[in-house]
């Protein structure tokens, strides 16, 4: 297409008015709001707005604290635009010819201080009060070792003795049903309705342990073990996630899925993937290395 063809398609394309825009508007937020993801999955979908649904009181806490945030910057930032608009226009040559010589004013510098302040420490209260909740690893029922590796996750239960590793389904092996890019061979399983303290560590690059709805994001580094915990709310739910922390190649292709069982679904589970995971009997190991 020519440049002239162009320039006339752009002249003849009318712009759309603002009803047809405020239309558009409505339709995109319906749309975001009835492309909600299956109720069983806590995954991204198309044409999401705002974070995914908070599992979890963590989740429900940052969620809550999100929105609040969300509020003040929006009026934080009407409020300046609306300076910028009005200084732009009272204050234009042709209307102030004249301008004013004043360089300071005590009452609007005390207030362009005091205010922010006060905006800062109304947002530290909740800030810092989920800070320290999500410190609180020491009320958790059961432990599970995370272990970040290029490029795949392996989940120990050290109570249990066993441990796997979980690797991305390739897109060609899929099953009808599982998100491409997010669908892992071995998920961690978790009983529903228990809250879980995550030991957090690496075994080579840093990558990071990152579950949005659980609203957890820890960094897996070598040689250092980083506590998190989540809280996973009742009901049989699959938590997708994702390795967040840059670490190579096949960074994109190390998902992370938590899935969640009813208690005597976990059992059931427990039974199988200790037949099947069980690490290796150390205190046997070393009688074998003795006898040597
Ligand atoms: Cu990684």
């Amino acid at each position: 297409m020519t440049n002239s063809r162009l320039c006339k398609r752009a002249v003849e394309t009318p712009i759309p008015g603002p009803r047809l825009m405020g239309l558009l508007a409505l339709a995109f937020v319906l749309l975001a709001m009835g492309l909600n993801g299956p109720a069983f999955a806590a995954e991204p979908f198309a044409w999401q707005l705002g974070l995914q649904e908070p599992a979890g009181s963590i989740a429900e806490k940052a969620d809550s604290l999100h929105n609040l945030l969300l509020v003040i910057i929006t009026l934080i930032s009407v409020f300046v635009l609306a300076l910028l608009v009005y200084v732009c226009l009272r204050f234009r040559a042709s209307a102030n010819p004249t301008p004013s010589k004043t360089t300071h004013n005590t009452t609007v510098e005390i207030l362009w201080t005091v205010i922010p302040v006060l905006i800062l420490l109304v947002i530290a209260v909740p800030s810092f009060r989920l800070l320290y909740y999500m410190d609180e690893t020491q009320n958790t029922d059961m432990v599970i070792k995370v272990t970040g590796n290029q490029w795949y996750w392996n989940y120990e239960y050290p109570d249990e003795e066993l441990a796997f590793d979980s690797y991305m389904i390739e897109a060609e092996d899929l099953e009808p049903g599982q998100p491409r890019l997010l669908s892992v061979d071995y998920p961690m399983v978790v009983p529903a309705g228990t809250r879980i303290k995550l030991l957090i560590t690496g075994n080579d690059v840093m990558h990071s342990f990152f579950v949005p709805s659980l609203a957890v994001q820890t960094y897996s580094i070598a040689g250092r073990i980083n506590e998190a915990w989540i809280d996973v709310p009742e009901g049989k739910k699959t938590y997708y996630g994702q390795c967040n922390q840059i670490c190579g190649i096949n960074h994109a292709y190390m998902p992370i899925v938590v899935q969640a069982l009813p208690p005597a679904e976990y059992a059931t589970w427990l039974e199988t993937a200790k037949a099947e995971f069980a690490m290796a009997d150390r205190e046997k190991i070393l009688r074998l290395a003795a006898a040597q």
